[in-house]
């Protein structure tokens, strides 16, 4: 991987594309692994860690996973030398405890209506310096059709913009003032299986529904804050307050 060049893009874009990230058998032992993961571990897991489109009674509908490193297999992949030496690259320091925060899986099931609102991730992780990167896998193959995710480029190096509640679960905040000036710069980020997508902490991204009827389109992801980065504590109690809000208006209980 051409760190160097990749590094610049991501300072210039808010983003950068890694084709085919993960060797062969490094893809295999992870999608492996999810499937042992959603499987076994899944079917026990409280509300709060598994989220549906529909519900529990219809698996087929899972759109998130958290909190995954409570798997002794996700546990220590957060240290992934191939992921690790990514982040570090993109973030130009060290990773806080050489490992990413969390491991998470994101799914639109086929004729999913429920898209990802826009939104910018420090409004949810409250860093400052917002030296954060989310590295985000493609499992299948992704397109406008199933959904992929769009990028504003650029829109990094602005301040963050006003968020309110969404009504979407799992990603409770959107940008109150996302308008037609924004749209008109989305990218839509086409990859296909074993691709790598990652942006900072303040890249504003969306995703639309998924219109295939066949198509999944899943991801697993995992973030990496550098070691500069402090939480702005009050921000988070106020996120996590809303977070809670909404998981109570949803229905969502521990
Ligand atoms: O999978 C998606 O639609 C969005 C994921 C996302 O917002 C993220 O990983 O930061």
């Amino acid at each position: 991987m051409n760190f160097i060049a990749l590094k610049s893009a991501y300072d210039r874009d808010g983003y950068i594309v890694a084709r085919q990230f993960l060797a062969p058998e490094q893809f295999a032992e992870l999608t492996q692994n999810l499937d042992r993961y959603i499987h076994d571990v899944v079917p026990n897991l409280p509300p709060s860690d598994a989220f549906y489109d529909v519900d529990k009674s219809k698996p087929e509908s899972l759109k998130q996973l958290h909190r995954m490193s409570q798997d002794a297999f996700f546990e220590a992949y957060r240290r992934h030398p191939a992921w690790l030496a990514m982040a570090e690259a993109l973030i130009g320091e060290p990773a806080q405890d050489g490992a990413a925060v969390e491991a998470e899986w994101f799914n639109k099931p086929p004729l999913s209506e429920k898209g990802t609102p826009p939104h910018q991730d420090n409004f949810y992780f409250s860093l400052k310096p917002c030296n954060v990167v989310t590295m985000w896998l493609a499992l299948d193959a992704v397109d406008e059709e199933n959904a992929c995710v769009r990028y504003v480029p650029g829109s990094h190096l602005l301040p963050t913009r006003p968020h309110a509640r969404s009504g979407v679960l799992g990603f409770s905040q959107t940008i109150s003032d996302y308008g037609p000036a924004d749209a008109v710069r989305e990218v839509p980020i086409r990859l296909q299986p074993g691709d790598l997508m990652a942006h900072h902490g303040n890249t504003i991204h969306l995703a639309g529904a998924n219109r295939s009827a066949t198509r999944d389109r899943r991801a697993f992801a995992m973030v990496f804050r550098g070691v500069s980065c402090q939480r702005d504590e009050e921000a988070f109690a106020r996120y996590q307050a809303a977070v809670k809000a909404q998981h109570a208006a949803l229905g969502i209980t521990k």
